[in-house]
């Protein structure tokens, strides 16, 4: 064993599972916390644990994180008990295993704060889309996923990451970086940043969109998942259909109009998130359509037609905050992001802005599925 794998194994013995430690290694690509699965096994059964160390420098307080956790997976494995026998499938949703002692997590000697839930079984979580069957699931299940939590006490959920999808602070926070000597520099550097930064200034007027028709009273807030991309929908490997939301961390009081926004610019774009050929990003509507169709059948029930009227500027407006969220990254030097190389948050943010533009281009077609699908 490398140094690293004892530490983990150490770390993974601390929660109360049974049976004998077999591997434990990374996975998955996410951007934010540290993931490894644990397999541990007896004579007879296996069990496969997620281990995640969760990023103190983004989640400033993981156990307001964990008691989220905790009161969103017993609200939601109550109700789905409740209502298994006329489910048309097994939907899941992982638990936290807690340690020994009977906490939700366990702090490292150095502060980190791990935790540890189940493994869905069976089932995967893909990086691009497969086609629209695929596309038509992750809409399933995150509609699914609305309703499930729809009754849930907002009140009694702490904020984890307070201004998470509010663009206007996302660009203030951009306006600043820019101002910043580090910022200026990286700015000037290249002709390729200075491009991504007229397509920022081109859309000003249109960043307080969500924000002025909550202030308005248009929209409420309720359950959000806050990070419904491709990858933390997992797909049933025996019978291809959506089956559980990953990655709840930042389930909070918000709009479902973000979910839905967020989900579509990753599901509807076939390149992914790291593609560096940019004529590859375009806006799948074959994609959108088997998406909005499989969401929109299951949240017709709770949707008001004041919140439809705001799913189109939710997809453009997401995709454009993510792509800011990245360029100010870059510009500030990558402290937020994971990055493999120095560019890299700077190639995401190319790829969230061509599709945006591409969405905008396609704002008519997108807004007849919408209603189509009514
Ligand atoms: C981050 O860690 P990960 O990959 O699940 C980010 C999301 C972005 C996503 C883009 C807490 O999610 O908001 O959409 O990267 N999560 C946080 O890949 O900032
Ligand atoms: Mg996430």
């Amino acid at each position: 064993m490398t140094q690293d794998s004892l530490e983990l194994s150490v770390l993974v013995h601390k929660f109360a599972i049974k049976g004998r430690l077999v591997t434990v290694f990374p996975v998955g690509g996410g951007n934010i916390n540290d993931t490894y699965i644990a397999i541990f096994r007896n004579t007879f059964e296996e069990q496969q644990v997620i281990l995640q160390r969760i990023n103190a420098n983004v989640f400033a307080n993981p156990r307001k994180i964990m008691e989220n956790l905790h009161y969103i997976t017993q609200h939601s494995h109550e109700k789905l008990e409740r209502e298994a026998d006329g489910a048309d499938r097994v939907w899941q949703m992982p638990k936290i295993i807690q340690t020994w002692e009977g906490e939700d997590f366990y702090t490292g000697i150095d502060g980190s704060c791990w935790r540890v839930i189940t493994k869905i079984p069976s089932a995967t979580a893909f990086d691009k889309p497969q086609g629209p069957e695929h596309a038509g699931e992750c809409g399933a299940a995150l509609a699914h996923f609305h309703s499930l939590l729809s009754d849930l006490d907002i009140s009694r959920l702490h904020d984890p990451l307070p201004g998470f999808h509010i663009t206007p602070g996302y660009l203030e926070k951009y306006d600043a970086t820019v101002d910043s000597e580090a910022g200026r520099r990286r700015l000037n550097a290249s002709m390729e940043a200075r491009r991504l930064a007229k397509i920022i200034d081109d859309r000003r007027d249109f960043v307080p969109v969500l924000q002025k028709a909550i202030a308005d009273g248009s929209l409420k807030k309720r359950v959000m998942h806050g990070d419904p991309k491709i990858n933390n929908i997992m797909i049933d490997d025996f019978t291809g259909k959506g089956t559980a939301m990953i990655d709840l961390d930042t389930v909070s009081p918000g709009l479902v109009q973000y979910d839905f926004g967020d989900a579509v610019r990753s599901i509807c774009n076939p390149a992914g998130e790291e593609e560096l050929n940019l004529n590859r990003v375009v806006f799948d509507m074959d994609l959108f359509e088997a998406f909005a169709r499989g969401y929109l059948a299951q949240a017709r029930d709770f949707l008001t037609e004041t919140d439809r009227h705001y799913l189109f500027p939710a997809v453009r407006l997401i995709t454009f905050e993510l792509g800011l969220r990245f360029f100010q990254d870059y510009l500030a030097g990558s402290v937020y992001f994971k990055t493999r190389s120095a560019e890299q948050n700077l190639n995401r943010a190319r790829v969230q802005f061509r599709l945006c533009e591409s969405i905008e281009s396609r704002e008519r077609m997108i807004r007849a599925v919408l209603e189509k699908h009514d």
